[in-house]
């Protein structure tokens, strides 16, 4: 039966006897053509990208522009993860917590079993045995995906650390994640894929996680997220269940090296809502003199508390998976550079000489292209409703090691010592560029109410709400949110918090009351990353006050076009702004977690409001807010 590319390594050559036989289960069911399992070989990748070229489902680019790169577009109804059809099947509705969608576990594997019978039927299975962080790190974690897409195997070899040095790692009895996915669009008889993008109807799409027993189901849409399970399926979804029963933390954080002109380096991880700049800091190039930021990695972080009690973080991603659109040598040199080469495009433009454009590229587009939607398109700059020519989430994906940003030791496998924690959201007015917690207990409550303003209201929110996305982990904590938050102070109970992380708070997108800027951002950052710093390192210049540590009016350079003025606003202690977030806090976030909430995030509220309270009104900011 399978018997078709045989050349590469073969079912048979399996030594891990469990893996074999969920390999043929899955294979009776689904009814794949062929099985393919990946080894992470160039010769291998190459052969996926020949297959998929000659089917016309990807495009290869330029080898002068973009050498050894290929553009794929999707479907237009599978541009992103579909939150809404994601599911946290956990044994019981209150184990998933409010904030997550929850299903029967045993209702739904009999609906996803429904659709998984004969969906391969014409297809091959790739098997991808990948681990999650450098091979055999005791922080790093296996997996397997089945897959019927050979978009998801390539991506999975630039994304993780795919093939058989993962096979040697697992043994014959080792542990892994079952991770299955189909494209879901089972093809009918004598009918091939034709460079179509394959994928089913919404209400046919699941993204289901059994955190029990540690399993992905994933059906009907072969793009990002909900197709690469290895990313915020397994790496935060279920790794955070896993965290949680283990004592280690599972988060959505980048991971960037800050070192001094003295050679001392710090690390720090920080976690942000999506749209708040997550690879541009990561990335970030400094502009203040002889301070130097190294990438560790952009998006998650697996953290493991060593031998001498501290916490230990590495990047479980081998690569980048980054939205295009916006991405400039302006904005981010280094991802621009990290995508240069061996590098996949998804729902990009397409130039006339197959390049790729998006929208904040940094350049004009050239006078014709390609969209996203393959039609041609061109530049109408005089008409502001011109639908874009690349998806707004669009992607680049593209090795980590080819990013010059990169620190040597982003693969050492025991992991680099956090010294700081941001966190972080848009917010507009209230919350100053930076404040530091009081402790740990203070941390995480400030990690608990991390949001961003909406903008436009959207989503029938009102323009102003602060959208709550605690930890920035509310789509990806597989698990009770209450109990995450608890998990979270319990370590700060169980663990000697002189040697634990700094925790801090950052906002970059303070605006002026007509709605400029106050802060400029990007490379500037440094300048908060150097006063993030100097607190670890205890010389930074510190103010206590009712909302926790601030820097002192002159703590931090300012940038050129940063007024002393502006300085004063973004670093005020806007007591009535503080107390309306209180009570936000206390009416619209908190209660969503019921008696799950800890008591200690309860209190900390109540020392907060009682800490402003007694900030005498007049004296607290003066005029600036
Ligand atoms: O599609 S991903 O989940 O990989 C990226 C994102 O949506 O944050
Ligand atoms: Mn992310």
């Amino acid at each position: 039966m399978y018997s078709r590319k045989e050349k590469w390594m073969k079912l048979q050559d399996l030594k891990h006897a469990g893996l074999k036989k969920w390999i043929d289960e899955v294979a009776a069911l689904t009814k794949p053509e062929a099985i393919v399992i990946a080894d992470g070989s160039d010769a291998q990748y190459q052969q996926l990208v020949d297959e998929m070229v000659a089917s016309g489902l990807a495009t290869p680019l330029n080898p002068e522009k973009k050498p050894g790169s290929i553009a794929f577009f999707s479907d237009p109804s599978d541009v992103a993860r579909v939150e809404n059809r994601t599911y946290i099947a956990a044994a019981s509705k209150e184990a998933a917590g409010p904030t997550n969608n929850w299903i029967d576990p045993t209702e739904l594997k009999k609906t996803m079993t429904g659709l998984y019978d004969g969906c391969m039927k014409g297809r091959t299975l790739y098997v991808i045995p990948f681990s999650m962080g450098p091979v055999g790190s005791n922080i790093a974690k296996i997996g397997v995906e089945l897959t019927d897409s050979a978009y998801v195997v390539t991506n999975m070899m630039i994304m993780t650390r795919v093939g058989e040095k993962v096979l040697d790692v697992l043994g014959s009895d080792g542990e892994y994640v079952q991770c299955l996915h189909s494209v879901g669009k089972p093809l009918a008889d004598g009918e091939s894929d034709e460079g179509k993008w394959p994928c089913a109807p919404i209400e046919q799409k699941y993204i289901s996680h059994f955190p029990e027993s540690r399993e992905i189901w994933s059906y009907g849409s072969g793009y990002g997220g909900n197709a690469l399970l290895g990313k915020k399926c397994l790496a935060l979804r279920i790794a955070s269940v896993l965290a949680k029963d283990e004592g280690w933390l599972a988060e959505h954080m980048l991971i960037l090296k800050i070192t001094n002109p003295e050679g001392e380096a710090k690390y720090v991880a920080a976690a942000f809502p999506s749209a708040c700049g997550k690879t541009n800091l990561a990335m970030l190039v400094p502009t203040i003199p002889g301070w130097k930021v190294e990438t560790i990695g952009d998006d998650i972080a697996w953290m493991k508390f060593g031998a001498d009690g501290r916490l230990y973080a590495i990047n479980p991603e081998a690569g980048f998976f980054g939205v295009a659109p916006g991405t400039s040598l302006d904005s981010n040199p280094n991802a621009m550079y990290s995508l240069e080469k061996n590098s996949i495009f998804t729902n990009c433009a397409l130039t006339e000489d197959n390049d790729v454009w998006w929208e904040g590229i940094g350049y004009d587009a050239p006078s014709k292209l390609t969209d996203w939607k393959g039609n041609e398109w061109v530049q109408d700059k005089g008409n502001k409703e011109q639908a874009p020519a690349s998806h707004p989430n669009a992607r680049f994906t593209a090795p980590a090691s080819q990013c010059p940003s990169i620190a040597p030791e982003w693969e050492d496998p025991k992991g680099v010592p956090i010294d700081a924690i941001l966190f972080g959201g848009r917010r507009p007015h209230t919350v100053p560029l930076v404040h530091q917690a009081r402790d740990w207990n203070h941390g995480v409550f400030l990690g608990s109410i991390v949001g961003s303003e909406i903008t436009a209201a959207a989503l029938d929110l009102k323009a102003g709400t602060i959208r709550r996305d605690p930890f920035a982990m509310l789509p990806f904590c597989g698990y009770h949110m209450g109990e995450y938050f608890e998990h979270w102070i319990n370590l700060g109970k169980t663990h000697d918090q002189s040697k634990m992380p700094k925790i801090f708070y950052v906002n970059w997108f303070r605006k002026t009351d007509d709605g400029k800027w106050l802060w400029p951002g990007f490379g500037e950052n440094s300048r908060v990353l150097k006063w993030v710093f100097e607190a670890c390192a205890g010389t930074a210049k510190t103010q206590d006050t009712a909302i926790g540590i601030m820097p002192t009016a002159d703590a931090i350079d300012r940038p050129e076009g940063v007024s002393e003025d502006d300085m004063a606003e973004l670093l005020c202690l806007d007591r009535d702004g503080w107390l309306k977030e209180v009570a936000d806090i206390r009416e619209n976030h908190y209660p969503k977690f019921g008696d799950k909430l800890p008591k200690e995030l309860a209190d900390m509220l109540d020392i907060m409001e009682n800490n402003l309270k007694a900030v005498d009104a007049s004296a607290s900011c003066g005029s600036c807010c």
